[in-house]
């Protein structure tokens, strides 16, 4: 099944490269949130692609009505992650594909066609950056780590998303090497996977946002919880922490006080 979603994604990666480079009609979802007609086509083509090969699954997907899908046997879509960047000609954005058997991670891709960069895993086979083998970070020293994080689009409206981002950037900043945030958070799972990063934190993000990338995270020897410690649900939990391993329980501390 991978290689067929990877020749199908790469497919879909012509038409992201196109826009990319191409005019976009942007429409506003929210204050901050928005879509492209890119993030509409390339969402449809996948749809078509895997609705006709994977007959045993359903589709959840970014752009689409998925008050319907229960997810079980589950393609989960993202045509775009990071459109803002996307929009910008910032190059971090990926097409996001998890794939769920029994509501458990089988396979993750996250591919970048811009940086041509395709992170995958396949439940207990290991994560590869195109065909080298992902191993998080050693360090485990928390003032040496470098951060990632993201800023939710509802901290343009709601006043304690915006005061969360900056009561954690400022516990967590002066105690860290540094913190990141680049805009993909599929990418940013993907690069504690690479060892780039020896954490991330984020608030409501949806599960096409992370689907594919705790996957690929797991499998390159990280950790992927909620605020608490818990098995984080992407469908139901406000903060995702993905480190490491080593300084996850550090990160969690100070999301926690
Ligand atoms: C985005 C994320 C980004 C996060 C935004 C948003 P989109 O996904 O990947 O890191 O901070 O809130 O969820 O909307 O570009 O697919």
């Amino acid at each position: 099944m991978i290689n067929k979603l990877i020749d199908m994604v790469k497919d879909a990666g012509v038409i992201f490269k196109e826009g990319y480079n191409s005019k976009k009609y942007i429409e506003f979802k929210g204050k901050k949130d928005l879509v492209t007609q890119y993030d509409k086509n390339i969402e449809k083509f996948l749809i078509e692609q895997f609705s006709s090969t994977f007959k045993d699954f359903n589709i959840i997907a970014e752009e689409s009505d998925n008050s319907k899908i229960k997810f079980k046997d589950s393609i989960i879509i993202d045509p775009i992650d990071g459109t803002t960047n996307f929009v910008n000609k910032v190059p971090h954005c990926a097409i996001s594909i998890g794939v769920y058997i029994e509501k458990k991670p089988y396979i993750g891709i996250v591919y970048n066609p811009v940086l041509n960069e395709l992170y995958r895993a396949e439940a207990g086979g290991g994560a590869y950056l195109n065909d080298i083998l992902l191993e998080v970070s050693d360090d485990d020293n928390f003032q040496t780590s470098l951060i990632s994080t993201g800023f939710p689009y509802t901290s343009a409206t709601n006043s304690d998303d915006l005061n969360w981002v900056i009561k954690n950037l400022k516990k967590i900043l002066p105690k860290c090497q540094d913190i990141r945030r680049l805009g993909s958070a599929s990418i940013d799972l993907c690069m504690v996977a690479n060892g780039v990063y020896e954490g991330y934190y984020e608030i409501n993000l949806k599960p096409w946002d992370v689907g594919a990338g705790m996957l690929i995270l797991q499998e390159a020897g990280g950790k992927v919880t909620n605020a608490y410690n818990k098995p984080y649900d992407m469908f139901n939990d406000r903060c995702i922490v993905a480190s490491n391993g080593k300084i996850h329980d550090k990160l969690i501390s100070y999301l926690k006080d």
